[in-house]
């Protein structure tokens, strides 16, 4: 053979070796394939319920248009990507009770539409990337069991501030292995009232620098963070509220950047931290109000670090339990009849802040009491009863007017 030959017939063989080599590394053409039910219960492991076919582990699967779509016991799909439920116009219903995954990317539901995701016992679901929940759009979801994980991160009203999410979790799991961000541009409100949500990393009770609210109520169940809970970004408005159940945290961050307003109401359970403070990072506002259960940080916790913040402890009930305390100007420490601890014998720092007013008993008509316990200093407040207070709590309210009328009618 001559050379030119040998040349040609070596490329066409390349050419050919790199064709079944392209034919072999290259999966199927990923497609679209559209839920198109409407009305209630469609089967997604029913072809009829997709437009082309159902979705496999290289498609688009988008749960769209108004109706229900159920994976149910024994349906156990892999997709890979997950649009909806909620995309454009209606309102889609997703209830999953067995086993989805999505292998390729990320899952969007309520993605620039409105949908509703019923987590029931059974549903293991499992995100290769990352989970948007409520992207441009609007995603109600009901837990009531079941998992969901994903080894990314996950936000909830994320996209743009028009963008929502609400949750009732009454069982089950959410975890990630990164940051779990509760709202970044729009509304977030998740009510447990049981299961757990956790993550090693940290947790954003809004993050985003916008103007938007989240707020966060635990009436039973867990959520446990394993780096940093931050509460409240540049303009934004962070509640927690904690009514029975545990919240922990390795550093709690309440109002951390300029703007910011967070509030944290505790009337039982259990808040832990190892660390924390508020307006760390910036000009905030920052309320802590106690009537019951328990603020538990073994490290320091420092009110008003950036100067300019305020930041009002309300201790009504309860106890708030510190390693160390260390309150700047903008930091003031009401006492009721809660009970404030401090660990060791820092009687004369806390006599100091009793002497420049910023800790105080029953806004300023109390009398403290500071002692050393052997292992804890522990403020507490006694009360003068005030005039108009009828009724000796110390308070003077609705209560008061009360007795006040009752007597007034009665003679
Ligand atoms: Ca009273």
């Amino acid at each position: 053979m001559n050379s030119w030959f040998v040349m040609i017939s070596k490329k066409l063989i390349n050419g050919f070796l790199l064709l079944v080599l392209f034919t072999a590394v290259v999966p199927c053409l990923a497609v679209r394939t559209n839920f198109i039910g409407t009305g209630d219960a469609h089967d997604w492991c029913d072809a009829a319920s997709w437009d082309n076919d159902i979705p496999g582990a290289d498609d688009e699967a988008s749960v769209q248009g108004d109706g229900t779509l159920i994976i149910d016991t024994g349906c156990r799909p892999t997709v890979g990507l997950l649009r909806g439920p909620g995309r454009a116009a209606g309102h889609t219903t997703l209830t999953i009770r067995d086993e989805l995954t999505v292998a390729g990317s990320d899952w969007r539901a309520g993605y620039f539409g409105e949908g509703t995701l019923n987590v029931e016992p059974g549903a293991v679901i499992t995100v290769n990337s990352r989970i948007y929940a409520g992207f441009f759009g609007t995603l109600h979801m009901n837990m009531t069991g079941g998992s969901i994980y994903t080894p990314g991160y996950l936000q909830f009203a994320t996209g743009d501030s028009d963008a929502a999410f609400d949750c009732n979790m009454m069982d089950g799991s959410i975890s990630s292995d990164t940051h779990m961000y509760l709202g970044t541009k729009g509304d977030c409100t998740v009510n447990m009232t049981g299961g757990q949500i956790s993550t090693p990393s940290g947790m954003h009770v809004f993050m985003g620098f916008e103007t938007g609210t989240s707020i966060l109520t635990v009436d039973g169940g867990t959520v446990s963070v394993g780096n940093t809970l931050r509460m409240a970004d540049g303009g934004s408005t962070a509640i927690l509220n904690i009514l029975s159940g545990s919240v922990s945290s390795s550093s709690l961050y309440v109002a951390h950047h300029d703007g910011g307003s967070a509030t944290v109401n505790v009337s039982g359970g259990v808040l832990s931290a190892s660390s924390g403070g508020t307006g760390l990072f910036g000009v905030s506002t920052a309320a802590i109000n106690m009537t019951g259960g328990e603020f538990n940080v073994s490290g320091t916790f420092e009110l008003s670090k950036t100067a300019g913040s305020t930041a009002q402890v309300n201790l009504d009930g309860g106890v708030m339990m510190l390693g160390s305390l260390t309150v700047n100007d903008g930091g003031l420490i009401d006492i009721g009849q809660g009970v404030l601890k401090i660990g060791g014998n820092v009687v004369s720092t806390v006599n100091s802040y009793i002497n420049s007013g910023k800790i105080i008993g029953y806004g300023g008509y109390g009398s403290l009491s500071v002692v050393f316990d052997g292992q804890y200093t522990v403020a507490t407040a006694g009360c003068y009863s005030p005039p108009g207070d009828l009724n000796g709590d110390c308070l003077i309210n609705y209560v008061d007017f009360t007795i006040f009328a009752w007597d007034w009618l009665n003679n």
